[in-house]
């Protein structure tokens, strides 16, 4: 049967953009290949998700020194993410409008939480929001990508994986491939920038460039609702899936 996938973007979408930061990236504690490639296809799609009026979320893997995800605490990773440090910091060129919703995880030294909703206040704050559908991309697809699909999908969100705009770790080969797969036979959908309308249909990105960076993300964790400018005109485009 065929499946229509509508892409026209509005203010009961939402963007969460998961852990683009500088430990997850080429040069960082735990650097994710090619992580760093994600970050100007995440930017044109918070361009047209800013400029449709959706809500846009940043998540954070914000671990206390002591997480038990970290070696010296019997956990598989290197330390990573800790609070306030310099690679717990975004990458300078992601760009996140004002009125981001900054989401910390995983922030209980006695827990691993890789889902963004997890032990987060990221569900109430989608409803508050209206929100009906999750677009999502970031880092790490194994990790954080598959776990927070998967959440969404629970609480009865549609969701859509960007999948140009992830990376994985794969620990052991094909964990990737494993994370996408579940995604999708959990009924996750999957599209790619391509899907939607040509770059030059899509209003202009005017007003990123003010956008928030690290230095003044405690102005933006309040849970507030994106100021957003009204909604462009956006070409609605129907995708035809077998
Ligand atoms: C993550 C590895 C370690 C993630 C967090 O959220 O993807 N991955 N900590
Ligand atoms: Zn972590």
């Amino acid at each position: 049967m065929k499946k229509t996938f509508n892409l026209n973007i509005n203010s009961k979408d939402a963007l969460i953009i998961t852990d683009i930061q500088l430990d997850f990236l080429p040069g960082g504690a735990l650097p994710l290949k090619e992580g760093d490639q994600v970050i100007p296809i995440i930017n044109e799609y918070t361009k047209a998700f800013m400029k449709a009026n959706a809500t846009i979320i940043a998540s954070r893997d914000w671990h206390p020194e002591n997480h038990m995800s970290f070696k010296a605490q019997g956990g598989l990773w290197p330390p990573h993410c800790v609070q306030t440090t310099e690679g717990a910091s975004f990458h300078p060129d992601l760009k996140l409008p004002k009125g981001t919703i900054v989401v910390s995880k995983a922030t209980d030294p006695t827990k691993e939480a890789y889902s963004v909703f997890d032990g987060t206040d990221l569900a109430g704050t989608l409803k508050e929001n209206g929100v009906v559908r999750v677009f999502v991309g970031g880092l790490a697809t194994d990790y954080c990508v598959v776990n927070t699909v998967l959440d969404a999908l629970k609480i009865g969100l549609d969701t859509v994986v960007l999948v140009d705009a992830i990376r994985g770790i794969n620990v052991k080969a094909g964990d990737v491939d494993k994370a996408m797969a579940t995604m999708i036979k959990s009924g996750a959908e999957q599209v790619t920038l391509d899907d939607f309308p040509e770059p030059d249909t899509l209003p202009t990105g005017e007003g990123l460039e003010e956008g928030i960076t690290d230095g003044s993300l405690s102005k933006v964790e309040t849970k507030k609702k994106a100021r957003m400018r009204p909604k462009g005109a956006y070409n609605q485009i129907r995708r035809e899936r077998g």
